[in-house]
């Protein structure tokens, strides 16, 4: 009897222990805007659009300015933030793994995005996470496949409240790009509700924080805004697409108040890592959405893939910094994973690195040679200098430190950095063998 008594006591102490020690891990916020431009938010120097609650994130916390989204579409960004790694790296399933409707699609639609994804045999960040102990929820914008195959709960994600294709109508919900069918989810159940899609979010984001409150959680808030179509929360309102875009952007301002307090209400703030960026850059539509870069969503000029990012964590990130450390989206992998006290397991190369250290110390180095790679298109950045290139051809080669305008080719003024850059380029996509 005695002995039972020791064993109960010193499994009910494990049992005690296991939970203190994962309460003590911190909780992951990552709110990802969709196609949201360098210049579209206050503390980036837009003087139109007012974005109050980002702007106190940055004050509180530290801003980038040369942070990069993997790729300058959404796809590609998204499949390197969930694999740690350069997209062009994932894998990709085979025909016959697909549902039959798929596979038909696909014969029929080789060149659709929408008929591909990324394989569940892919090592993914909510996966690590949810192997470390988090609750891991998706709200929002999936777009890694349309296939059952590709839910994103079948990649970790415990919880799943939006949309899994490219955009859908902000009020009913129906997708528009692709399919045209009803796409709102809840967990793996199509079901429709009544809602502005940005209100709704931030709805669900609120109450998973709640529900989550006394255990470590990782809860990614993938935005549709500001991603056409442009509509604001009250349809009956005519506005000019100027006008309702501004009011997209504030929408989304308003979330992430929203979820800063609610984070603050449970106080959970001095123990959560908030992380704002966005996913590529804007498609041009005015109020100055990418300040004076040049290129806009898809293009490899500054203005496809250098976008806001912003991360606060009271007590651990000094506030009031303005950062000009290299970082891409790729990064966010390692950075969570180290937090949660895990690691990507061996056999699945990582290209992002861990970057807190850099967030709390700008002056540490960060030096990296890193590549852009969409369609023919491709850059190479190293230090201030980056090539663009499409196909065999070396097209432009800039000084961003200089010039982040873009506007004075270097090329023939450099030859042997060209040379260099090419040859950096090459190397490296015979490493990730681009699929
Ligand atoms: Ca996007």
């Amino acid at each position: 009897m005695m002995r039972c008594f020791f064993i109960l006591i010193a499994l009910t102490q494990a049992t005690m222990h296991a939970a203190d020690s994962s309460a003590q891990k911190p909780n992951i916020v990552l709110i990802m805007a969709d196609d949201l431009g360098y210049g579209a938010l206050g503390c980036y120097g837009n003087k139109e659009v007012k974005t109050p609650n980002i702007d106190a994130l940055a004050t509180g916390g530290v801003r980038l300015t040369d942070f990069h989204s993997n790729g300058p579409m959404c796809t590609p960004t998204r499949a390197a933030l969930m694999t740690g790694r350069y997209q062009q790296r994932c894998a990709w399933v085979d025909d016959e793994e697909l549902s039959p409707k798929m596979r038909e699609q696909r014969k029929e639609n080789l060149k659709q995005r929408w008929a591909w994804g990324i394989s569940p045999q892919e090592q993914t960040l909510p996966r690590l996470l949810q192997q470390s102990g988090y609750r891991t929820a998706i709200l929002g914008k999936w777009h890694l496949g349309y296939d059952s195959k590709f839910h994103p709960m079948n990649y970790g994600f415990d919880e799943f409240r939006g949309y899994i294709g490219g955009a859908v109508d902000y009020h009913t919900h129906v997708a528009t790009h692709g399919t045209e069918e009803l796409d709102w989810w809840h967990d793996k159940t199509i079901e429709n509700e009544t809602g502005y899609t940005t209100d709704l979010l931030t709805q669900y984001a609120t109450h998973f924080i709640e529900r989550n409150k006394s255990r470590p959680f990782y809860l990614y808030l993938s935005h549709e805004a500001v991603h056409d179509p442009l509509q604001g929360r009250d349809p009956s309102k005519k506005k000019s697409p100027r006008e309702t875009y501004k009011e997209m952007i504030e929408v989304l301002d308003e979330s992430v108040g929203t979820v800063v307090e609610a984070l603050r209400k449970n106080k959970l703030a001095n123990n959560t890592l908030v992380i704002f960026c966005s996913d590529n850059g804007p498609v041009k539509i005015g109020v100055a959405a990418n300040a004076s870069l040049k290129g806009s969503k898809g293009s490899m000029f500054e203005g496809g893939h250098r976008v806001p990012f912003i991360a606060n964590w009271p007590g651990v990130i000094p506030a009031g910094q303005t950062n000009s450390q290299t970082v891409m989206s790729m990064d966010l992998l390692p950075t969570f994973a180290k937090l949660a006290g895990t690691s990507a397991p061996q056999g699945h190369p990582i290209d992002g690195v861990d970057i807190l250290p850099f967030l709390k110390d700008p002056s540490k180095a960060n030096d990296r040679v890193l590549h852009w790679l969409f369609g023919s298109d491709w850059a190479v950045r190293k230090g201030v200098w980056k090539l663009i290139g499409k196909g065999d051809r070396p097209l432009t080669l800039v000084n961003l430190e200089a010039d982040i305008e873009e506007k004075n080719n270097l090329m023939k003024e450099q030859p042997e950095l060209v040379g260099e850059l090419i040859q950096l380029h090459r190397q490296w996509i015979s490493e990730v063998g681009d699929r």
